[in-house]
């Protein structure tokens, strides 16, 4: 079955001029590094499930940290716990409030820390892991980051490179996590979960 982002992907590259930038797109997907988000592309205004990938430790450290920037626009931030990981989040005051089940939101999640409670939990360099949360994507097509910071036993790495043109994380040394904010397909829903 196909992933419905990829669907819209592939039908909005049957029309011309968009075809360029498809290819981009899948070849970007094809080699991934560093802290990159499973799904590299989501439709404005609907559920989106970050799911950041840890691919390795620092210089062989263990990593035992990692917080994660929330961009502005992308509000009701929820993250799944890590068995042995204490999980924290920061706030801050919306500019502009929103509604969400008849109830006006007038702040939202800044910052999603996970810290490891014990060594045996640590993330081994040689381990692969994933911390996912969930969230809705802005209203605006466009790019937005993913701020991500690793700290290791020893040492850190702070994925926060963004790209001025916001077209691709090519060049960059420790890039933050992209996502591609794609137009609504019928005006946005307003309300997905
Ligand atoms: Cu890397």
């Amino acid at each position: 079955m196909l992933n419905p982002i990829f669907k819209t992907v592939l039908e909005r590259s049957l029309r011309p001029g968009f075809a360029l930038a498809a290819g981009m797109f899948f070849i970007s997907a094809g080699t991934q590094a560093h802290v990159t988000l499973e799904e590299p592309a989501a439709v404005a205004n609907t559920g989106y499930k970050a799911v950041l990938r840890v691919t390795h430790g620092c210089e062989g450290s263990a990593t035992h940290t990692v917080r994660v920037q929330i961009p502005a626009g992308f509000v009701g931030t929820k993250p799944i716990p890590k068995p042995g990981w204490k999980l924290e989040m920061q706030r801050v005051k919306l500019a502009e409030p929103y509604d969400s089940h008849g109830r006006k939101i007038d702040e939202t999640v800044s910052e999603v820390i996970w810290r490891a409670q014990s060594p045996e939990a640590f993330l081994a360099d040689a381990h692969y892991d994933e911390f996912v949360l969930r969230g809705q994507t802005p209203p605006k097509p466009g790019v937005i980051w993913f701020k991500v910071q690793q700290v290791c036993e020893k040492g850190e790495l702070n994925w926060a490179e963004v790209s001025s043109t916001g077209s691709s994380t090519k060049g960059l040394k420790a890039p933050a996590a992209r996502l591609e904010v794609l137009p609504g397909l019928s005006g946005g829903g307003g309300h997905q979960h």
